[in-house]
């Protein structure tokens, strides 16, 4: 088999990549390790940048997003039984973000897919990458127990923080920063309304919790929980009780609860390959980098990554050009280290650190004070919050 795009990863990475190399007109073929339905079925983001919003609406998937998304024009941070609301909409000159699952983000690229009738191949074992450091590169992969060869111009390693992708560049090419958080979320999804119409994200002695939403019915809370704990250490009792806990008193009245409908635990991390090319193996989405979720960022530079290696692979087949794809890896990673800051930054500023001291715990109390108390301080949240340019 033969394609111009060799696509490893179903992820939102590589079916946005997908539809904007279809958009283009350049042949592209997904192979994916995992059923669809297992792919559908990962609780994930649920925040999306209007950057992202605009490029789903550029493949034709904007549809059910605009009638379904909500959109959101501020959040708030709650710390010492206050809440500070940051207003998006006004500290940004009008821009918002849009609540949508990433369920749904995917579901419906996957839907446009098969709908244009462009090839993805689900449930392919053993997927490996040769010869990308040639002219030539190619995928092989084993579908129901018969190996496959796929050739192609290039490979885009979109297969998450685990894939083979990274993994199958030699350890001289690539330079690899992490910070991992002594701490993980637990989250859960319930069929009960939201606390409130916004997000709301609460630093507490207790540990760090936030309050989101799938839809006006679907309710999606999480709590900071000790590295390593299971969904089955918690009940759903003991996480509505803890999650009361942790948030300011008339919030916390708000809170419908209810039986869970999924329970997971995800660790933080902060995490960067540079860079994110390999001759003719690009990297893009979790497969290059991780942030904490605590910025709502991961979905969202996955799509820019996107957009990045999807415009250089247009200039190249377009108007037979390098320059996009040699300056594809430092473009995305420009953005990517600045997404990485804010995500570390709101991390550390709203959960508690078993080794902080008294000084640490009153930083974050004097961060928080200031920046109720200035405009351009919330306006610096707010910028990043929404997404910065893809430029
Ligand atoms: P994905 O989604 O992990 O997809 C990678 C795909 O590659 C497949 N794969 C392979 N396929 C073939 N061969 C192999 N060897 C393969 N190995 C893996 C996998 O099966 C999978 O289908 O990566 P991608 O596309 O880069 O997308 C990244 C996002 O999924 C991720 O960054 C976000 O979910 C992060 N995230 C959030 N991001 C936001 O922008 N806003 C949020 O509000 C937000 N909240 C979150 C989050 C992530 C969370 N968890 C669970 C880590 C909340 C949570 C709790
Ligand atoms: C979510 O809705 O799952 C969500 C929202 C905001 C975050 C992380 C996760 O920062």
């Amino acid at each position: 088999m033969r394609t111009q795009v060799a696509i490893i990863g179903s992820g939102p990475a590589g079916l946005l990549l997908g539809a904007l190399l279809a958009n283009a007109g350049i042949d592209a073929i997904i192979i994916e390790r995992k059923s669809r339905d297992y792919v559908l079925s990962r609780i994930r983001a649920g925040v999306l940048e209007q950057g992202t919003v605009d490029l789903l609406r550029s493949v034709g998937v904007g549809h059910r997003l605009d009638a379904e998304g909500m959109a959101h024009d501020g959040f708030a941070l709650a710390y010492e039984g206050r809440t500070l609301r940051i207003d998006l909409k006004t500290l940004t000159g009008g821009r918002r973000v849009t609540v949508y699952g990433q369920t749904e983000v995917t579901r419906d690229l996957m839907d446009a897919r098969a709908a244009a009738g462009l090839t993805t191949i689900y449930e392919a074992e053993n997927v490996a990458v040769h010869d990308f450091d040639t002219g030539h590169p190619r995928l092989t992969y084993v579908a129901d127990g018969v190996t496959q060869e796929l050739h192609c111009d290039f490979i885009a390693g979109c297969d998450g923080f685990h894939g083979i992708s990274r993994a199958s560049v030699p350890a001289a090419a690539i330079t690899l920063f992490e910070r991992v958080y002594p701490f993980g979320w637990l989250g859960i999804l319930a069929d009960v309304p939201p606390c409130d119409h916004e997000l709301i994200y609460a630093s507490h002695d207790r540990g760090f919790a936030l309050c989101t939403m799938r839809s006006t019915t679907r309710s999606r809370y999480y709590i900071q929980c000790r590295a390593g704990e299971q969904p089955g250490d918690w009940s759903d009792a003991a996480f509505w009780d803890e999650l009361r806990r942790r948030l300011p008193p008339e919030v916390a009245a708000r809170v419908t609860t209810g039986p869970s409908i999924e329970k997971s635990v995800a660790p933080l991390r902060s995490f960067v390959a540079e860079p994110l090319r390999f001759g003719r193996l690009f990297l893009a989405g979790d497969a290059a980098h991780i942030v904490p979720p605590t910025g709502a960022k991961g979905l969202n530079l996955a799509a820019g990554d996107a957009f990045y290696l999807a415009s250089a692979l247009t200039e190249y087949y377009g108007e037979k050009s390098l320059a996009g794809i040699n300056h594809y890896s430092a473009r995305a990673l420009d953005r990517i280290w600045k997404a990485e800051r804010f995500s570390w930054w709101m991390t550390t500023l709203m959960h508690r650190f078993d080794h902080h001291s008294t000084f640490e715990q009153r930083m974050q109390v004097a961060e928080f004070d200031f920046l109720r108390s200035s405009t351009a301080a919330q306006t610096a949240v707010a910028e990043n919050y929404v997404g910065l340019p893809l430029v």
